[in-house]
């Protein structure tokens, strides 16, 4: 009986949730990243993740302070941003952080809207709403700053037919290496300060709308070595979910405390991809040269049967083929899945990708993260920073 009632209210306030959605978002619309080198940046995101060249802008086009590249893979467009002179914000945004996430843009439908709301809530300014203007109509964007330097740019494109922005062109380019199966943008994790997760877990529910949807402290996420908590953020319609993470206490460096150090403040740890085919990805992602963490060692896999419980006469995929592609299993109440995680993709210890297949699980890897930290505090011994 009262499981009835239970079950009804919280259907009420679902609705109720819905109706009162101020910042709803269809999605995510592309990551920007400001890289040292945008020309051979492309190049690398094209051939090692098999993305495809979509819209360049740059001298060409008439834009003399940066270029900028856009690179597509079904519905991840990714863009790489390079200053062409010493003075740009561009700039000096690379020299602090090095090659990182500038931009998390999210897909609206009404940008000054989005802005108006989350400004009022408190949000910082980026960009004020601004309509760009071409042949083939108008694009409206609007941008606050988020953690540290990163920003959420607001997109609303509904009036318009170009490729990509005004501004941008087609690249056509004669280079076309096979799609390597992403699909789309999973989440988006970024790492925060000390002390600092809970700050920016009410920013995301009071300036954006979002709820905190599962949580992992450092009792949870801890090797013998070093530590961390993180909350995993989500926006109404669940299709955007950000975890925040900050380091904890452990008898060494903790890897979000390397972050920290070498990005010089909080900024996007990793972005995660979908596939829907995680054997097939990862074998082409190692054959065109992407770096991985190390794998896990025997023990993982031969618990992996136990650890899966109910789950484990559901696994569709051969453990022995995980195991030699290094790909980690987890699972949950709703299903299981498939997870690996690359090393950082620039020199500096920071912005690095997971590959992950969810096989009806909407956790985040909880029962991989022992393995997952102690293949990256191997990492970390190597580089002298533990
Ligand atoms: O996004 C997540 O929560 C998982 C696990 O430093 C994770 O991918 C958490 C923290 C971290 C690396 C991966
Ligand atoms: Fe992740």
């Amino acid at each position: 009986m009262s499981k009835t009632i239970k079950s009804v209210n919280y259907g009420l306030e679902k609705i109720f949730q819905g109706a009162q959605d101020f910042l709803p978002l269809l999605g995510t619309d592309y990551v920007e990243l400001y890289v040292g080198n945008a020309k051979q940046s492309a190049h690398f995101y094209k051939t090692a993740f098999g993305f495809q060249s979509y819209a360049y802008r740059g001298l060409e086009t008439g834009s003399k302070e940066a270029v900028s590249y856009v690179l597509k893979q079904d519905k991840i467009k990714l863009v790489l941003t390079t200053p062409l002179n010493s003075h740009s914000e561009i700039n000096k945004h690379i020299v602090k952080h090095g090659d990182g996430v500038k931009v998390i843009a999210l897909w609206v439908e009404d940008a000054r809207k989005a802005f108006e709301e989350t400004i009022k809530r408190g949000a910082k300014v980026y960009m004020e709403p601004s309509v760009e203007k071409d042949d083939f109509g108008e694009v409206i964007r609007a941008g606050i700053y988020t953690y540290g330097e990163t920003v959420h740019m607001f997109v609303e494109r509904k009036n318009y037919y170009g490729t990509f922005l005004p501004g941008f062109i087609l690249w056509e380019s004669d280079y076309k290496p096979e799609p390597a199966g992403l699909k789309y943008i999973d989440h988006m994790v970024g790492n925060v300060g000390w002390g600092q997760m809970n700050t920016w877990v009410k920013w995301y529910e009071d300036v954006m709308g979002f709820e905190n949807f599962l949580s992992f402290d450092d009792k949870q996420i801890h090797t013998e070595y070093s530590a961390l908590m993180s909350k995993v953020m989500s926006n109404g319609n669940g299709r955007i979910k950000f975890p925040i993470n900050e380091p904890a206490k452990g008898k060494k460096k903790s890897q979000i405390e390397e972050y920290l150090d070498f990005y010089e403040g909080a900024g996007v740890q990793h972005i995660a991809v979908a596939t829907d085919d995680i054997i097939s990805t990862v074998s082409q992602l190692r054959a065109r040269g992407v770096e991985f963490l190390s794998k896990p060692p025997e023990a993982y896999y031969k618990a992996v049967p136990g650890r899966l419980e109910e789950h484990s006469h559901q696994l569709q995929e051969n453990i022995e083929t995980l195991k030699n592609l290094g790909i980690m299993i987890d699972a949950d109440e709703e299903g299981y899945l498939l997870q690996i995680f690359t090393k950082p993709v620039q020199d500096r210890p920071t912005l690095f990708f997971e590959i992950i297949q969810r096989m009806g699980a909407k956790g985040f890897g909880a029962g991989n993260f022992k393995a997952l930290f102690e293949s990256i505090e191997r990492e970390q011994a190597n580089r002298g920073t533990l």
